[in-house]
């Protein structure tokens, strides 16, 4: 075995003991890092201490750790890595995670210096973590296990403490491009948003325009914190109402942008009237849906296809003034909405791509594009502009003759500042959408009627083990089990404008299955029917799927 002479074992070994692994327990970095119950965390933390400053040498720069479980309930809690530039943790070290997380105690050691065996890590350079942690009960704790993860490998570390995940973000980026992102703390981080937003909105603000209310259900979580600290920062003419601002009431529980999504409805602890503007973030503020009720009561979502419609719309207007031939492309997932695609293709004439579930995935592949928006229907996205594209659109800004040309590159170099292009971010992605609004003088009913959703439903199939299902194109078929895709086939049929997919779980035990048809008792039918499907051929346990709606 190869021993890393610089490595303090008996420091590494000591702390181990004291974040002891729980016989048994298996856990697998996801989409979106490890997740569980928060009291089966306390090692993961530790040793995801010990991984991020491995990383950190590697990279020489600066990683950051998010504890948090996002939208999942207060019980539970995670932890992921930051890579360099504000981006998800690179996915060869997600299997040293999952490993380093799995192995027993006496391995530990072992699993380290394998890694810095296959990395080339180098033990003499030096490294920097930086922490943040969400709003749960046990996270402060746990923020600590990952602190003694990275002082027992002789890391520095900064804890920001309270952060929402796109703030952890942010900083990553800032302290690893020398601040050329922006200043690396959280004050830093109200500033340039809200200074890219005052300019962008000038011209509406000043015109006279009323006050712009906002109602946003912050989940009981680190959303309304942070809104707090930064509404100085903004103009008064926006004026942001905070419900369930974690004065009381327990994080996600029956509110959030996760509950707005999946269960169509208004979230507890809101009050609002007919037509006014509302929005709902998730328990980490990286997710955004917005949402009214009309005069009849009817309630309305505004999903993250129609944020991403919105965005789309207004950047490809800017960019065509702009004429540089700078190239814009939307990407979304199989859970976008058909009509949405539909609209983006055919009526915006804009390039859709469609990539798996997961940001990592999205984000990906919006860098392909000069301007890459990408949304999840779930609300989870951003914008992300090329190097090329940012430095044209900043010398335009700057020295462009055509008045006309360059207040358009003005506004776009406004939105670059605006949007947090390291990952999806409520708060950032809240004050875009709110400028836009305010530019085309749009209400949410007329952002809201851009086009109709196709009505869809969303279930779940449990099942002996959900990796018996196997996808491709981008989770749109199913290869395995034998069968599964022709019987999902046959049911679409039977249904007009429909669609329907299933696809395993990265973040729950069960098989999810999506439909969408010309009416919501269709889409019920027609999702209730492919998931006895996929309990038939794909090994359902429990009891059988049948029509509840
Ligand atoms: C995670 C992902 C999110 C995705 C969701 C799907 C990140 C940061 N988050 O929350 O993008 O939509 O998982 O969950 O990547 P599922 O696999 O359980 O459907
Ligand atoms: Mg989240």
């Amino acid at each position: 075995m190869l021993h890393s002479p610089d490595m303090d074992l008996d420091a590494i070994t000591k702390f181990s003991g004291l974040h002891a692994k729980p016989d048994g327990l298996i856990l697998q970095y996801g989409t979106a890092g490890f997740r569980t119950k928060a009291n089966c965390l306390d090692h993961v933390m530790y040793r995801m201490g010990l991984l991020a400053v491995l990383r950190s040498k590697q990279t020489k720069s600066t990683i950051g750790v998010m504890v948090t479980a996002s939208h999942n309930p207060e019980e539970d809690n995670g932890v992921k890595l930051i890579d360099p530039l504000g981006e998800m943790l690179a996915p060869s070290w997600e299997e040293h995670a999952t490993c380093l997380a799995n192995a027993e105690e006496q391995n530990v050691q072992a699993v380290l210096t394998e890694i810095c065996h296959r990395e080339t890590v180098n033990q003499q350079q030096k490294a920097m973590i930086i922490i943040g942690r969400d709003t749960r009960p046990s996270s402060e704790k746990l923020s600590q296990s990952v602190i003694d993860g990275v002082t027992a490998l002789g890391g520095q570390y900064h804890d920001y403490g309270l952060v929402t995940t796109p703030q952890l973000h942010y900083l990553v980026c800032c302290q690893n491009t020398n601040e050329q992102y922006g200043k690396a703390t959280v004050e830093g981080y109200y500033q340039k948003l809200s200074k890219a937003f005052v300019d962008l909105t000038k011209q509406s603000f000043s015109s006279g325009d009323e006050s712009r209310a906002l109602k946003i259900d912050c989940a009981s979580g680190i959303g309304a914190l942070k809104l707090k600290e930064m509404e100085h920062y903004l103009p008064r003419e926006l004026s942001l109402h905070l419900f369930n601002d974690g004065t009381k009431g327990k994080l996600n529980h029956l509110c959030g942008a996760d509950f707005v999504k999946s269960h169509q409805k208004l979230p507890l602890g809101i009050e609002i009237k007919p037509n006014e503007r509302c929005c709902s973030f998730d328990g980490d503020a990286d997710r955004i849906v917005y949402y009214y009720n009309d005069t009849d009561g009817h309630f309305h979502l505004i999903d993250g296809d129609k944020i991403a419609t919105l965005i789309s719309s207004f950047l490809k207007e800017l960019l065509l003034e702009v004429g540089e031939n700078l190239k814009i492309g939307v990407v979304q997932t199989a859970y976008a909405n058909g009509s949405s695609t539909q609209y983006l293709e055919e009526i915006m004439k804009v390039p859709v791509h469609c990539t798996k579930t997961g940001v990592k995935h999205l984000h990906h592949k919006a860098q392909e594009f000069d301007v890459g928006v990408y949304f999840e229907a779930n609300g989870h996205g951003t914008v992300l502009f090329s190097k090329t594209a940012e430095t044209k659109i900043r010398q335009l800004a700057k020295e462009e003759t055509d008045e006309k040309k360059r207040k358009a590159a003005m506004m776009l170099e406004n939105v670059i500042d605006l949007i947090n292009q390291t990952v999806g971010d409520a708060i950032s992605d809240m004050l875009l959408v709110e400028a836009i609004l305010a530019l085309k003088g749009l209400s949410v009913q007329q952002w809201d009627a851009i086009y109709t959703d196709l009505p869809n439903r969303q279930l779940k199939v449990m099942v002996a083990d959900r990796q018996v299902i196997d996808t491709t194109d981008a989770e749109r078929r199913a290869v395995r089990p034998i069968g599964l895709q022709e019987a999902i086939d046959d049911l679409v049929k039977k249904y007009r404008s429909s669609r329907a997919f299933v696809r395993p779980s990265g973040t729950e035990d069960v098989v999810r299955v999506y439909a969408e048809a010309d009416s919501q008792e269709n889409a019920d039918k027609l999702a209730t029917e492919v998931s006895l499907a996929v309990f038939q051929l794909a090994g359902g346990v429990g009891e059988r799927p049948n029509l509840v709606f």
